[in-house]
């Protein structure tokens, strides 16, 4: 038990971080100064009600509307270190930073207890698991019911993307975790901005989140896309529990984008602003831990004088025709839930500076004048530290100081990449779409799609090694379609069609391109250096969009000239290596599309017939 390992000097750490997961604690008065903190702060009639039927439902000792003040968020963060689910870290380095450790058997999202409950189970497709809604809802209720007695029921308003633009929503989770509370409250614009977008609509998403014993056994994430509903039970981690990230933005918001003509996908969305101050709009989706937050905080090679990067989001995009016949974007969230391991002032700059200011800290390790660790972090490891377990670590120790999947929650307002533009309404005009995977073969460093449906082929048949972001099976390659296989709220079949059929009301659509950051050589080392090098790609790509660069064609699409990808000032790359990541071989890509047959067949009946077409032309040109 961690509670049993305070040692090395770290004084006083409260050791109970597992508490809050499994005890009822005692409701404890909050240092409030104001007595309306915490009371009804709404007017909406459904909202009283759906809260104060799931209070009845759930039974806490309590129940506490949040406000998204500074104020609550303080007195609610001192709460949380009172109870143990944070320790606050030294602020002399780490100023309004905290530390939470998750329980060991919930540390990332678990697709196996993902539930898209339609009516039938056809139309939650076969890559998703379903339970018809009646039944799922008898059973969750069941464990809902009376789960919240001794402790807090917070109310959590929020809103997914910026006030006033058409694009966004409204949710209202009900949570009786403390940490879901101020996750919540960095990764979306949460409290009252929520409710006077509402006014007095029914139309919000009624999320409710109970943590119960934290039982892997009793973990259930079940999204209800006909009723705007979400209900999650037994996780205290991330996707499974923030509910406006994964479940709302992506499940159910890809439910609801097919019905209503929009996209919900799995992308970062970032600026790119040339020598000469033009700026152009990128969206890309990478599966769960390939590259996304990296990319969309890219600092370019010194070489590369003049070009910077905006980030608008570095996880969701919701995506929109407007009426100059241009895809739109806004990104829903106001923060980031980023891995970790990795970061360093090498590989992402802009990161390591957000994260050393109001970030809560996850399943990293801890060191004994509370400073935390993580491997890949800068300069030599502790001497000693606590791992992400609690348990004494030394850089000796086989096991690993902070998890793979460990996590920073940090407000996007510290990102000093940001793009102001972020909070326009309207979003931003979307010129370029890169999908990409973690393909230590195969997959060149870079392709362009010859036209859109062939890019939505490249994006259907998209495969990746599978890495800590979810539990189970890291490394294996599995198709991900548009980095989507997780998050998909219908038939993934369906949801090609819908991707085909949106290019009849998109007038100007994006270029499409597929990138591959992590192809090997025999030594199993990276053939191409990544992070902020791969400005030298995404420079070639925006040339392309604006069609101002040349390419070559090939088998798979088009690709960049001997000449047309400025290698100026990498050293240790020549061309030969550049040769070498970018070739396709003609027995690999006949085992791909081997592969690709796998997830074909299981959608064979709602299978657009043109992505079938697709894969015939492929083979016909390889
Ligand atoms: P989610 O938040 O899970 O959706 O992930 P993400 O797509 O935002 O992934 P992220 O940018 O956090 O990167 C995940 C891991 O990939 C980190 O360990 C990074 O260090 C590593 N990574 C990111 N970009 C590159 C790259 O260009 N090359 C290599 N080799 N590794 C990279
Ligand atoms: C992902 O897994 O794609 C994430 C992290 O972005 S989580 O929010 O936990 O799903
Ligand atoms: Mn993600």
């Amino acid at each position: 038990m961690p509670g049993a390992q305070c040692q090395l000097g770290v004084k006083n750490l409260p050791c109970n971080l597992l508490m809050d997961t499994v005890t009822a604690p005692p409701t404890g008065q909050l240092t409030m100064t104001k007595d309306t903190i915490g009371k009804c702060n709404s007017s909406n009639k459904a909202a009283v009600a759906w809260v104060d039927e799931m209070a009845k439902h759930c039974k806490p000792d309590r129940v506490y509307w949040c406000d998204g003040s500074k104020a609550e968020r303080k007195a609610l963060t001192a709460e949380a270190v009172e109870k143990g689910v944070l320790i606050k870290l030294n602020q002399k380095k780490l100023p309004g930073c905290y530390y939470h450790r998750s329980n060991p058997n919930d540390v990332a999202r678990v697709e196996q207890a993902t539930f898209i409950c339609t009516e039938g189970q056809e139309e939650a497709g076969p890559t998703n698991n379903w339970m018809a809604p009646k039944e799922m809802y008898q059973k969750l209720r069941g464990y809902a019911a009376g789960s919240m007695r001794g402790r807090t029921m917070y109310v959590v308003p929020y809103l997914m993307g910026p006030p006033g633009s058409p694009l966004a929503k409204v949710g209202i989770e009900l949570t009786d975790s403390i940490y879901v509370v101020l996750s919540m409250g960095t990764m979306t614009r949460m409290g009252e901005v929520a409710f006077e977008e509402l006014g007095s609509s029914d139309d919000f998403n009624r999320g409710l989140h109970c943590m119960l014993d934290v039982n892997p056994e009793r973990r259930f994430i079940a999204h209800f896309p006909k009723d705007n509903a979400i209900i999650s039970v037994g996780s205290n981690y991330g996707g499974n529990v923030l509910l406006g990230k994964k479940c709302l933005a992506l499940r159910i918001g890809s439910y609801l984008g097919r019905q209503e003509g929009w996209f919900a996908e799995h992308m970062l969305v970032l600026g790119v602003e040339s020598p000469s101050g033009e700026k152009t709009y990128m969206a890309a989706a990478f599966p769960s831990a390939c590259g996304k937050t990296n990319f969309a905080m890219m600092m370019p090679p010194a070489h590369l004088k003049g070009w910077k990067i905006w980030t608008i989001g570095d996880d969701i995009a919701w995506m929109r025709p407007g009426p100059d016949g241009r895809l739109y974007a806004i990104n829903p969230e106001a923060g980031y839930f980023g891995v970790v391991p990795g970061t360093n002032s090498k590989s992402n700059p802009a990161a390591v500076e957000m994260i050393s200011r109001d970030t809560i800290f996850t399943n990293v390790a801890l060191t004994p004048d509370l400073d935390v660790w993580w491997e890949g972090k800068d300069g030599p490891p502790p001497k000693e530290c606590l791992d992400w377990k609690g348990n004494r670590w030394t850089p000796d120790s086989e096991e690993k100081a902070a998890h793979p999947n460990s996590r920073f929650t940090a407000p996007m307002t510290n990102n000093p990449l940001l793009a102001p533009e972020v909070n326009d309404p309207t979003g931003v005009p979307i010129r370029g779409i890169i999908f990409g995977g973690r393909r230590s073969n195969t997959m060149p460093l870079v392709y362009q799609a010859f036209n859109w449906v062939h890019g939505v082929y490249i994006g259907a048949t998209m495969g990746s090694e599978m890495t800590a972001a979810a539990v189970g099976g890291a490394g294996q390659v599995r198709r991900d379609p548009m980095a989507m296989l997780p998050f998909c709220g219908y038939h993934m079949g369906d949801y090609f069609r819908h991707w085909i059929n949106m290019h009849k009301t998109i007038k100007h659509p994006p270029r499409i391109f597929h990138v591959n950051w992590f192809r090997k050589n025999g030594q199993g080392e990276f053939l191409w250096p990544g992070f902020g090098e791969n400005m030298r790609v995404l420079k070639w790509i925006v040339d392309r969009c604006h069609a101002r660069t040349d390419a070559e064609e090939t088998a798979l699409g088009w690709v960049p000239g001997p000449t047309s990808l400025d290698l100026t000032g990498m050293n240790d790359f020549s061309p030969e290596r550049l040769e070498r990541v970018q070739a396709i071989y003609e027995d690999e890509w006949r085992r791909e599309i081997l592969m690709q047959d796998e997830l074909f067949m299981k959608l064979h009946a709602r299978l657009p017939k043109e992505l079938i077409f697709q894969r015939e032309l492929l083979l016909a040109r390889l």
